[in-house]
């Protein structure tokens, strides 16, 4: 038999939220923010191979908590004690006109083993959530309060605190649904355990897979932003003329471009979420254009990155892009014979040979502020999804400020980013790199993966 968890509380506290988090479900029901969206009672099975752990019920917020405590408190109810009103309540005339979305809350308290009673600590514990506590109570079930929209700091924590401890509810859950912390999680599924022993062992398991699956699910995450680096940094297109012409450009932009798109896509299907629910920055509807292109300068600029060499191509290629022949970058020109060393200078085959690649074609590639952007980018974004909650209304836009808040990532970037360039160098010396897919042992992409992975780090508060 599964644990059945009854998710209760006024309209709005976030209830069908919990749900979605705990079941890392969009799908779940239906969020508003408007009082009343969940008229009926629905379930939901939590499941680990194959077997169901937990059902999770969702109920209407209750409406009239007052006026079904002065009901219930005069006859004919009051003459019952204990939780024996209940039953005789639901089956009253008053069940099904004044109380009906009350009374599918109270139907389901004798079949249910835990509350879980949601509350939105933004507001005072009022007089018609103590009476909701009350009536709650008279089922004789365990309560978990659950402080929901404990993300940002609220007035009221302290008092919601006392409040409960006054009704003899000291295990309270800090939670929120929106800004995902696992920590809260895992205590809410401690209380279970300590309430439910017999199940200790069931939500033990189903606590270290969580574990597991977070962890697995980033290094996933890191795995495909490397392989996004050496596919960007070795894609290459020949052009058809020097200097480049627009169409070239264009066609090469839209490559890395869907590059980016296409990461973005996987990362989303990792974390079980939908493409609706980011964009690579505020989405204009007027134009229909993306406001922060990888190609703009503005962008580069935007996320503090140095333009450098290609802002003096820039005018001519667009920022981002660069030239290179025979495999090497123009703007690396004046190095080359740093990077050859003596071979250039004296090793005669060695020179004629570049030489011919170097009069013979002129290749498109990304330079290293664009591929340092697609970095920041793409862990800004791997470190929100890692603590956004499924019940998220917000559209997550990729902007500088979704950076800064990544405060170990903005530290460390400097050299990070210097780190990183030699494998993007090296990466664009391998075109073919960008044609097949990179095996799991992949050098480069190991030794990127391992380079970022320091910088996702488990959640806390
Ligand atoms: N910031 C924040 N918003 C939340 C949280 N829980 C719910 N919401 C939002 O509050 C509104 C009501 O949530 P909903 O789950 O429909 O509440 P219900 O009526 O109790 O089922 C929605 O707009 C949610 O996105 C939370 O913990 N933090
Ligand atoms: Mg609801």
């Amino acid at each position: 038999m599964s644990i059945s968890l009854l998710v209760v509380g006024h309209a709005n506290t976030g209830k069908t939220s919990l749900i979605r988090t705990l079941l890392r479900q969009q799908s779940f029901g239906e969020i508003s923010n408007q009082a009343g969206t969940t008229r009926h009672v629905e379930s939901a099975a939590l499941t680990l191979s194959g077997k169901t752990l937990l059902t999770l019920t969702d109920t209407p917020g209750f409406e009239d908590s007052i006026g079904l405590w002065n009901a219930r408190q005069q006859t004919p109810f009051s003459s019952y004690s204990g939780a024996d009103w209940i039953a005789y309540f639901c089956q009253s005339q008053l069940a099904q006109d004044e109380f009906e979305q009350e009374a599918k809350i109270l139907k389901q308290l004798n079949r249910c083993d835990i509350i879980l009673y949601v509350v939105d600590i933004r507001q005072a514990p009022l007089g018609k959530y103590l009476d909701e506590l009350t009536l709650l109570a008279s089922a004789s079930k365990p309560i978990v309060p659950i402080l929901n929209f404990s993300a940002s700091p609220s007035a009221h924590l302290e008092t919601w605190r006392k409040t409960l401890a006054e009704r003899h509810l000291h295990a309270v859950i800090r939670y929120d649904s929106v800004a995902f912390y696992f920590e809260d999680e895992k205590r809410l599924y401690q209380s279970i355990q300590s309430l439910m022993p017999d199940h200790y062992d069931d939500i033990e398991s189903l606590l270290k897979s969580r574990e597991e699956a977070a962890k697995s699910r980033r290094s996933a995450a890191i795995e495909l932003l490397s392989e996004l680096q050496i596919k960007a940094a070795s894609s290459r297109k020949r052009c058809s003329q020097h200097p480049p012409i627009q169409s070239d450009i264009n066609a090469f932009e839209n490559q890395i471009r869907d590059l980016e798109n296409h990461f973005i896509h996987r990362l989303l299907q990792l974390y079980a979420f939908q493409d609706e629910d980011v964009l690579p920055d505020t989405f204009s509807v007027k134009s229909g254009t993306w406001q922060q292109d990888i190609f703009a300068l503005e962008t580069l600029k935007e996320w503090g990155l140095s333009t450098g060499a290609s802002a003096m191509t820039g005018a001519a290629l667009g920022a981002g892009i660069d030239v290179m022949t025979g495999g090497l970058s123009l703007g690396a020109a004046a190095t080359l014979g740093a990077i050859l060393g003596a071979s250039w200078q004296t090793g005669r085959h060695y020179k004629d040979t570049l030489k011919s690649k170097l009069t013979g074609r002129y290749y498109l590639c990304v330079d290293t502020s664009t591929l340092s952007l697609l970095c920041l980018r793409g862990l800004a974004l791997i470190a929100h999804l890692d603590q956004r909650g499924h019940a998220s209304q917000q559209i997550f836009t990729l902007n500088n400020s979704a950076l800064e808040e990544q405060t170990e990532l903005v530290k460390q970037r400097k050299s990070l980013l210097n780190t990183l360039t030699p494998f993007w160098k090296n990466a664009q010396q391998h075109p073919e790199w960008a044609e097949q897919d990179l095996a799991k042992d992949h050098a480069s992409k190991q030794a990127i993966s391992r380079l970022l992975s320091p910088l996702i780090k488990t959640n806390e508060r």
